[in-house]
């Protein structure tokens, strides 16, 4: 296996992985039933400026082309946080947005294995209920 071929559309399907650094990550499947490790690559959030990376993904879904543009879309829905100018333990969920990112593809078709969605220009689908936090422990006494 030739992992300088990691970066071209192989054909394989490749994982999206978020990690308990709350980063993200893309590992290219190696077409044996394993993902390339060492070929991982970061994907970045649109305002990693907050410095909470990808603390407020709940969930991932990859459901193909359906925007319409060339390229597989990503859809998350990711948490509107109630202040994110606390340390990112202290992050309070007050409500969920599903988000649409649009994917890439290169010339010639098939997606851009080393830029796959355009993180620049999410499109926000919609807004959710308000996530139910856990109740807060109180102790009495
Ligand atoms: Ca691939
Ligand atoms: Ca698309």
């Amino acid at each position: 296996m030739d992992e300088g071929d990691a970066e071209a559309p192989d054909g394989y399907e490749d994982l999206l992985v978020r990690l308990a650094d709350n980063k993200l990550y893309v590992y290219p499947g190696s077409g044996r039933g394993a993902p390339w490790y060492s070929a991982r690559k970061e994907l970045h959030h649109p305002s990693e400026s907050t410095r909470h990376f990808w603390a407020g993904l709940r969930q991932i879904v990859m459901p193909g082309n359906i925007d319409g543009k060339p390229g597989n879309d990503l859809i998350t829905v990711e948490c509107v946080w109630e202040d994110d100018k606390v340390p990112t333990k202290d992050l309070k969920c007050v409500n969920g947005k599903l988000l649409l990112y649009s994917g890439r593809s290169v010339s010639g078709g098939g997606q851009d294995q080393t830029d796959p969605f355009n993180f620049a220009e999410p499109r926000v689908t919609g807004l959710h209920q308000p996530f139910r936090e856990r109740p807060e422990r109180r102790r009495h006494g």
